[in-house]
Order: C-alpha cells, then sequence, then structure tokens
C-alpha cells in the first residue's frame, strides 16, 4: 500500500506551562508549537488522516532551528519535494529530502504525519511497527534550573513524590556543584539522577566538572558546545561520569563518528533532533552494536510526540529512563484524549493505531492561533 499526498494543513497551537522551565539557554513560560496534519490517499482513493508534531522551539536557542523557520521550510522547500512524489510514505520521505541541507526538526514533523497516516490506513501501531514488547517504560523527568536551591529541593521533592524514578538536573555554571549535591542529599544516593549542560561549559571546565563525580551521577549530558566532539572526548577521559551527548547526535553517521571517537558513552536520542523517527531507530540499532546505552530525551511534546517517544522508548536499547514524563509535568491540559500519564514511575507503551493517540478536536481547535493550508 503506497500513497499519494493529499491534503496539508499547518497549524500553530498556544499552550501555557505549568510553571516556567529554565535551562542554560533561556526560560520558557508558554510552548509555541508548530504541527502539521496530512492526508494520504491509497490506491483506491481513501484518504487517512496523520498528525507531526514539530519539535523546534520558539528561538533558535537549543539548535539553529525555529518555530517560525521550520513552518517556513516546510511550506517553500519541503513539502514541495513530497508533492512531486508519487509513492508516498514515511520510508522515503528523508531521501526526498536529503538535497536540503539540515533542518532535521521541520523533516521529521512531515515523516511523523505520514508515518502517522499510513499506520492508520493499515489499522496498526507504532509499537507493532517497532516489534516493541514492552508494555510501560520507566519515567524521568528533567527539572529546570531555580532561583535558590531551596525552590529546586522543593520542584525535586514534588517529581519524586509523583513517583518519578530518575531525576536530571539542568545545571550552568554557577548552579551546579552545591545544588546537585543538596539534590543528591535529599533524595538518597539511590535514586538516579544525572544533569544536563546544554552546553553551557568550555574545554577548560573539566577540573570543575570532575567534581560532580562525587554525587553518583548516571551522566553529565552535552556540557560543551555540540561541534566540539572532540573536547567531549577529552572530557570523557578526564571525568569519571559518563560524557552523554544531545545537541552534538544530528545523524547516526555522526553518532557512529563521535562513539569512536569517545565523546559519547550514552546517548540521547531525540527524533526531531535527527530528522525522524526513522533515523532515532538506527541510532538505536547502532548504539546498541556498540554498547552504548540510550534514552529516550524529550522537547515539552504534546500527546501526539509523547505518545510515540513512548513507543520509541520501547525498544531494547533503551535501557535508562528517558525524559517521558507525564503530560502534566510540563501542562495542564493536553491536545489529546489519551495523555501520558505516571503510574507506578512508569508510562504506558500506546497501543493504538497510527503514533498511539488521539485528537481532543474542540480542545486543539481553543489552543490554535493560527491554521494554514498547504498546496
Ligand atoms: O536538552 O533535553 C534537553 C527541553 C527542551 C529543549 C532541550 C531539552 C529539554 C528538556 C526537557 O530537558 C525534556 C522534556 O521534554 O521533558
Ligand atoms: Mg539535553
Amino acid at each position: 500500500m503506497t500513497f499519494a499526498l493529499g491534503a496539508v494543513e499547518l497549524r500553530r497551537i498556544a499552550l501555557p506551562l505549568v510553571s516556567p522551565f529554565r535551562t542554560s539557554f533561556g526560560s520558557q513560560t508558554e510552548r509555541d508549537i508548530l504541527l502539521v496534519r496530512v492526508e494520504l490517499i491509497d490506491e483506491d482513493g481513501t484518504a487517512s488522516e496523520g498528525w507531526g508534531e514539530c519539535v523546534a522551539l520558539s528561538e533558535p536557542s537549543y539548535s539553529p532551528e525555529y518555530v517560525d523557520g521550520a513552518e517556513h521550510v516546510i511550506t517553500h522547500h519541503l513539502l514541495p519535494r513530497l508533492r512531486a512524489a508519487d509513492r508516498l510514505e514515511a520510508a522515503v520521505v528523508a531521501p526526498l529530502l536529503a538535497k536540503m541541507h539540515g533542518h532535521p526538526m521541520a523533516k521529521a514533523a512531515l515523516e511523523m504525519a505520514v508515518l502517522d497516516a499510513q499506520l492508520r490506513a493499515r489499522s496498526t501501531s507504532f509499537a507493532t511497527m517497532l516489534g516493541v514488547t514492552r508494555t510501560t517504560i520507566p519515567s524521568g523527568v528533567s527539572v529546570g534550573i531555580h532561583d535558590s536551591t531551596e525552590e529546586l529541593l522543593a520542584a525535586v521533592q514534588g517529581y519524586v513524590d509523583d513517583g518519578y524514578v530518575r531525576i536530571k538536573l539542568k545545571i550552568e555554571p554557577g548552579f551546579d556543584i552545591d545544588q546537585v549535591g543538596a539534590v543528591r542529599e535529599l533524595i538518597g544516593p539511590d535514586t538516579p539522577l544525572q544533569v544536563d549542560a546544554n552546553t553551557a561549559y568550555r574545554r577548560t571546565d573539566g577540573a570543575h566538572l570532575r567534581r560532580l563525580d562525587d554525587f553518583g551521577l548516571l551522566l553529565i549530558e552535552q556540557p560543551l558546545p555540540e561541534d566540539d566532539i572532540v573536547g567531549h572526548a577529552h572530557l570523557a577521559a578526564e571525568v569519571e561520569t559518563p560524557i552523554c551527548l544531545d545537541e552534538s547526535l544530528v545523524s547516526a553517521a555522526g553518532t557512529a563518528d563521535a562513539i569512536e571517537l569517545g565523546a559519547c558513552e550514552i546517548a540521547n536520542i531525540k527524533p526531531g533532533r535527527v530528522g525522524g523517527y526513522l533515523e532515532a531507530v538506527r541510532i538505536h540499532d547502532l548504539c546498541v552494536t556498540k554498547d552504548v546505552p540510550v534514552w529516550c530525551g524529550g522537547m515539552l511534546e504534546t500527546g501526539i510526540g509523547r505518545a510515540a517517544n513512548a513507543a520509541l522508548a520501547a525498544l531494547p536499547g533503551f535501557t535508562l529512563p528517558g525524559d517521558i514524563s507525564a503530560s502534566t509535568r510540563f501542562y495542564a491540559q493536553d491536545i489529546v484524549t489519551d495523555p501520558i500519564t505516571i503510574s507506578d514511575g512508569h508510562v504506558a507503551v500506546p497501543t493504538g493505531v497510527g503514533l498511539g493517540f488521539e485528537l481532543d478536536m474542540r480542545f486543539l481547535d481553543e489552543v490554535t492561533t493560527r491554521t494554514r493550508s498547504v498546496p
């Protein structure tokens, strides 16, 4: 069953966060998200709808992409190339777009919408397509930078009470050693703890970051700028805590190189950052053969991306808890009728058709700020 591309709609939504989320690259209070709706038409003329979520943030502060840019490149450079294809399915999206450099988050949103539609057309789920057998996955939470250590500890305690099995702390110079030590003291030695610097340190910070070795962390995520692979390799030799890459990993080929160089002892896989779920699976497979543990990152997704991530993270190489928290960690209300919830520290792997979510169209319309049909 292959498809022709029918109607395409780009929708922007605004969702307020339940509390500000601050990282070393900035603070967010609201999420401005681009959704892609596609129709795939099968040989009999039957249309199937699919939705993709673009994880680009409002500003190019995490990576070079940003939501207005993603909408522009999709409209003017990516969609015309999909329109020209006569046999569309998720597997051909990346090859069709390969001549356009960069923009992995924009490409991933398109591939995701096509994937959702084709799975629905075939009445099957993403979990089934992936062949996963786990029915639940452990749930970790990402905790932002706070104005004081007291506020940080209160936030962490709340997430521990919610049942999260792994805590990740955002850090930056001036909000690191003391705060991580205080959290370790609060949660005790046995609760898995890790940190994420979002590129806030420099090569000369090795001795400083080595002080984190005292706290029994699972990993240090992306301490150095994304292009500094050799710096991460040096740091990995200097610091006992494993070095994990996030921003640096944008493809399977680049991930293989980073592993080869000793820069990537653990991999954070984010489908949007690497151009889609199919490339994410290839990175997972590569890491399994290289014995590199992987976990699934997050980008404050709605129920669309959160469902797909929960299925992906059920693959066997995802041996560490991901940033797949309950929808309520970020949003008072989700745009799906079946938001991800946490129970006993775990989230259920979605089994519904498509990527595994159903939209709450009433609420979606309420939070929509703009809808455009793209020819
Ligand atoms: O670096 O992992 C990151 C959110 C936005 C951009 C980058 C990152 C994050 C998070 C939150 O840490 C992860 C989540 O969605 O829970
Ligand atoms: Mg990160």
